[in-house]
């Protein structure tokens, strides 16, 4: 494969959960396009493909970690956390905790001009999610390339029981973030680029790009809706979307 090395880096640092600086230090000259293959030469390590990830889609999630532009990364089996199933902290580096609208994408869809409204007609149902990201780089810093390469920060994902999308106004939501009983975020829908269902439709214009497009079945975790929360053993974080439900997270 062509970009070895960065793989090999990455893989050590996830498998031994001891951080690496970032690829750009090593590697001054990283570009987004080269980003994106070393991402895709890391799908091999995992179980089958399930579905995607957008990131750094909000503001909230912008400010957090200084990269301006939305982001996406691939899922696999790997990656699924069941119902009630804890989260084992020691198995992550810095994992962080993250409400997300998903979808589950009920038919193949792929091109380069879809439109958020062609999303909503391909979706089966939506479902309120906690993503757990988990940077392999040192301090949690990376510039926009490193955490594309670092397939963008993908770590585990749990997912509540989805409902049909058809009458629900995904922008208007309401969103809360719960650690240990308390409210640490709160959002709507609007904050991933305005709508859900438009950063989805943005992810499948950029799957084009390689030929690639959504599958009947994959999940997309359609993009962080708060900052993401530090989470420790003991911890418990709860999302609750209006409409969609609540799902829980044990930490141990
Ligand atoms: O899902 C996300 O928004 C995360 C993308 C990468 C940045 C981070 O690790 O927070
Ligand atoms: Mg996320």
């Amino acid at each position: 494969m062509a970009h070895d090395v960065e793989v090999s880096m990455l893989r050590a640092a996830r498998t031994e959960r001891v951080a690496i600086p970032q690829l750009s230090d090593t590697f001054p000259s990283l570009d987004l396009l080269t980003a994106y293959e070393i991402q895709a030469e890391q799908r091999a390590g995992f179980g089958p493909l399930v579905g995607w990830k957008l990131g750094v889609t909000s503001r909230a999630k912008q400010q957090q970690v200084g990269v301006d532009a939305p982001i996406y990364g691939f899922l696999a089996g790997d990656h699924v956390l069941d119902l009630g199933e804890p989260l084992v902290v020691a198995e992550h580096i810095s994992p962080r905790c993250e409400p997300e609208i998903v979808f589950v994408i009920g038919r193949d869809l792929s091109g380069a001009h879809v439109t958020a409204t062609e999303v909503l007609g391909a979706t089966a149902g939506v479902a309120v999610g906690i993503e757990v990201l988990d940077s392999r780089y040192t301090d949690y810093r990376f510039t926009m390339p490193d955490v594309v390469a670092d397939n963008a920060s993908a770590g585990r994902y749990v997912v509540g029981t989805p409902v049909p999308p058809h009458g629900l106004d995904l922008r208007l939501v309401g969103v809360v973030l719960e650690l240990g009983g308390e409210v640490v975020a709160t959002a709507s829908g609007a904050a991933s680029l305005g709508h859900p269902a438009a950063a989805v439709a943005w992810l499948v214009r950029e799957l084009a790009a390689s030929g690639e497009g959504l599958r009947a079945g994959e999940v997309v975790l359609s993009g962080g809706l708060t900052a993401a929360v530090p989470v420790s053993a003991g911890d418990v974080v709860v999302a609750t979307i209006d409409r969609l439900g609540s799902v829980e997270l044990a930490c141990r």
